[in-house]
């Protein structure tokens, strides 16, 4: 028995540090108030505090830290995007997220896996094929493989498709990885809070306090904080905030549905995707499938799983896999997906001063964690966008600038 255990079974004594610590009650005046403690809150706290020295920081959360879209996703990191503007800002996600398990002290399980997009058509080859390109381009490692190729790193894998929808070939990207959600919001809340960040759960917004164009503070229903900066972090809860700032963005609420089965022999290294049939699948190192479709169809402010999306699922799982016909799904839930009409994420500032937004994260905002964070500390500390953000602002829209990822960024829709 390791000697911590046997401390702890004869003193009784909690001999583990809290993740965190937090006062009580909220300060009446910070410099920085982040709304929500998803990763991307608690990752832009961490950089604020590492980057830039900025430690007089609240982070508010609703429910609890993690417990919306970071711990509702199937942890996909990948930077093959379809436009330079994506390539570049998920790139520089993955290098943070290779380190991050020093960075933080704490094991994210970070898995290299590599990572398929089947084409079942003429057409998503041809998208494969510039994918490609756009990735090499930028020195992102992208191929496009044929089916000989994919067989002999997924034999497993019916590329027949039981002749429904036979595989044409993939775009292999070699650095696609999966990593430990929990650990990834737990992780740079506790570095953040470590450097003086307090981290507020069930602390809910109310209201933001604007004068003269300038945001000068934020109802909660703890009571009022004065800031002269907000950074919201609120993925599905987007719409509600940015009403109270007195503006509208062209964000659209989806619930994004998951699942996981029952353990079974590894026999998946890989993380396969195919927006042909609108799923993805890869194994998690307990053996469970980890799995998701493409975003339900209607606008919904839901975290409900329904019976339709696993019936759907397992029916294309089983042109991918027939022999796991007659494995069970034990757990299954959703996620509110925000989505963008370009499909690319919103992000920077907005016509309110000291109002910063991190939004449009649909289907693809849990790889975007830690860049999410270091670019919007730097963008709200210098109130100007960062370089790699600054091609998803706000004005995209009015400006017709718009970033189309719908090729790459999306999992079907
Ligand atoms: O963007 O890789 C992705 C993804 C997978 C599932 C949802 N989004």
């Amino acid at each position: 028995m390791p000697f911590r255990l046997l401390k702890l079974a004869i003193t009784g004594a909690e001999n583990e540090p809290r993740f965190f610590d937090t006062r009580e009650d909220l300060k009446p005046s910070y410099d920085v108030v982040i709304i929500g403690g998803g990763g991307h809150g608690l990752a832009c706290a961490y950089y604020l505090t590492r980057d830039h020295g900025v430690t007089n920081v609240a982070v508010l959360e609703q429910g609890y830290i993690g417990g919306g879209n970071t711990g509702r996703n199937t942890t996909i990191v990948r930077s093959n995007y379809l436009t330079p503007e994506g390539v570049k800002f998920y790139d520089e996600s993955v290098k943070l997220f290779k380190d991050l398990s020093s960075e933080l002290d704490l094991n994210i399980f970070y898995s290299t896996r590599g990572h398929f997009t089947l084409a079942h058509t003429e057409a998503a080859l041809r998208t494969s094929r510039w994918r490609a390109e756009v990735n090499k381009h930028y020195g992102i490692e992208s191929e496009v493989w044929d089916r000989d190729q994919i067989a002999r790193e997924v034999p497993e894998l019916d590329l027949d498709c039981g002749g429904n929808t036979p595989v044409l070939g993939a775009l292999y990207h070699a650095p696609g990885a999966v990593a430990r959600h929990d650990a990834i919001a737990w992780g740079y809340g506790r570095g953040a809070n470590n450097r003086g960040v307090e981290i507020h759960q069930k602390t809910r917004v109310m209201g933001l306090r604007i004068n003269g164009g300038q945001i000068i503070g934020v109802e909660t229903d703890r009571g009022f904080v004065a800031t002269e900066k907000v950074i919201s972090m609120v993925a599905g809860s987007t719409p509600r905030i940015t009403k109270m700032a007195g503006f509208e963005t062209p964000i659209e609420i989806h619930p994004l549905q998951a699942c996981v089965s029952e353990p079974v022999k590894p026999f998946l290294d890989t993380i396969i995707v195919s927006s042909g049939l609108h799923i993805y699948v890869s194994q998690s190192s307990r053996g469970e499938l980890v799995m998701g479709a493409s975003v339900d169809p209607s606008t919904l402010h839901s975290t409900r799983s329904t019976f339709d999306f696993v019936e759907g699922l397992a029916d294309k799982l089983l042109d991918l896999f027939p022999f796991v016909a007659g494995l069970k799904v034990t757990r299954q839930w959703a996620g509110m997906a925000d989505m963008t009409p370009d499909f690319a994420p919103l992000m920077g500032l907005t016509p309110v001063r000291g109002f910063y937004l991190d939004a449009g994260w649909g289907t693809w905002g849990f790889k975007a964690t830690p860049v999410s964070g270091k670019t919007m500390a730097h963008t709200a500390v210098h109130d100007r966008p960062h370089d790699l953000i600054e091609p998803f602002r706000m004005t995209r829209f009015t400006d017709y600038q718009l970033v189309g990822e719908k090729g790459a960024a999306s999992v079907g829709f």
